[in-house]
């Protein structure tokens, strides 16, 4: 798994209440992204103005983060070749309704704040996403007897 990417997944409130946690999960597996930490949070408003800090000056900031907290949500680390991008892909864009079919978010939301999943958008995110929500020894790293056929290594 040489030059191999971590990326940080939340799965948000609206997944978890829909019972939708496997179904995502799934998706990551099947493309072989190898899950490397996973837990649920209880998201302080800390946290989230940390983490959405981005939207901080937004209308919808303080309703996003009392969204955010309706639950716990599931928090995932994933790793595998340009993660953070591929990650992306497959969650699709911000606005279901502008995703493409296919992705996540398409398939199975329609609307803001309620699109199921939150993923790094950059390598620099992704570092100090996962050392916001996950501790070292948290984060395992272990080989699967899958990895030469997924990562194309010595296969
Ligand atoms: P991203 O999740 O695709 O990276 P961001 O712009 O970082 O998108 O926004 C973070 C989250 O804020 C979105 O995933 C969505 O849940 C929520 N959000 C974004 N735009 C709106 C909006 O116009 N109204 C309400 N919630 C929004
Ligand atoms: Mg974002």
């Amino acid at each position: 798994m040489a030059d191999s990417q971590k990326t940080l997944v939340l799965l948000k409130p609206d997944a978890l209440q829909r019972d939708l946690l496997g179904q995502i999960v799934t998706r990551f597996e099947r493309k072989g992204m190898k899950i490397v930490a996973m837990k649920f949070i209880r998201l302080s408003e800390e946290m989230l103005s940390e983490h959405y800090s981005h939207l901080a000056d937004k209308p919808f900031f303080d309703s996003l983060k009392k969204f955010m907290m309706q639950t716990p949500v599931v928090g995932m680390v994933l790793e595998g070749y340009d993660a953070v991008n591929e990650i992306r892909k497959i969650v699709g864009s911000t606005n279901p309704r502008e995703a493409d079919a296919g992705t996540i978010r398409a398939d199975f939301s329609m609307n803001v704040p309620s699109n199921l999943v939150h993923a790094s958008d950059s390598p620099e995110a992704a570092q100090s996403e996962i050392e916001r929500f996950f501790t070292d020894a948290e984060v395992f790293n272990y080989e699967k007897i899958t990895d030469k056929y997924i990562f194309g290594e010595g296969v």
